[in-house]
């Protein structure tokens, strides 16, 4: 798996985030497959609230991947500059969160992060787990099983094997 570091305000969601990735908070993350442990960096949320700061956490992404730049949708503003995105020499990439808050605005959400210079924006729903399958995958490297690649697996295996049996019918 890619490594993501998660940057953004206290309550955007990025601890929940981090558990959803981890597969603390849905069942079919539930697994023995623990591929994402350590594959998922929190950062306190008072670094994002400070500009500089913010630009900073960017600027230094060495650790990570990718950098994942998350905007609560129901937050009437945005704290990052625009083009913030150039700053980085990692893959930045926008991820709305709260998106069935009742305030959700995801199209002025998608527009800040556009504004950064995101390319491509996931949306999340982090307590229910809409939207994580599709994080995952894209932080989905060679050779990296998920969950539901290993339940598609033996489903395939319980087919074949059914065909198998089939043609062994007298
Ligand atoms: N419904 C919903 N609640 C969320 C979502 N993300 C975070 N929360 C809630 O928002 C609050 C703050 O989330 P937290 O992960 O602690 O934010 P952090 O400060 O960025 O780490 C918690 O009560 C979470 O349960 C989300 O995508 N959907
Ligand atoms: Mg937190």
């Amino acid at each position: 798996m890619k490594k993501i570091m998660l940057v953004g305000r206290t309550g955007a969601g990025k601890t929940t985030l981090t558990q959803a990735l981890k597969g603390k908070k849905i069942t079919y993350h539930k697994t023995q497959y623990v591929y994402y442990h350590d594959v998922v960096i929190d950062t306190p949320g008072e670094y994002c609230e400070n500009p500089a700061l913010a630009r900073a956490l960017i600027v230094y992404s060495h650790e990570a991947d990718i950098v994942g730049l998350l905007v609560n949708a129901a937050e009437p503003y945005s704290l990052y500059s625009p083009n913030i995105v150039s700053l980085s020499s990692r893959e930045v990439i926008g991820i709305v969160t709260h998106i069935h808050d009742e305030y959700a605005n995801l199209p002025q959400a998608a527009l800040w992060l556009e504004n950064t210079g995101c390319k491509k924006i996931f949306y999340v729903d982090s307590v229910t787990g809409e939207g994580i399958p599709a994080l995952l995958a894209y932080l989905k490297e060679d050779g990296d099983k998920l969950p539901w690649d290993e339940k598609y697996a033996l489903e395939v295996e319980e087919e074949t094997k059914h065909l198998h049996d089939a043609e062994h019918l007298p």
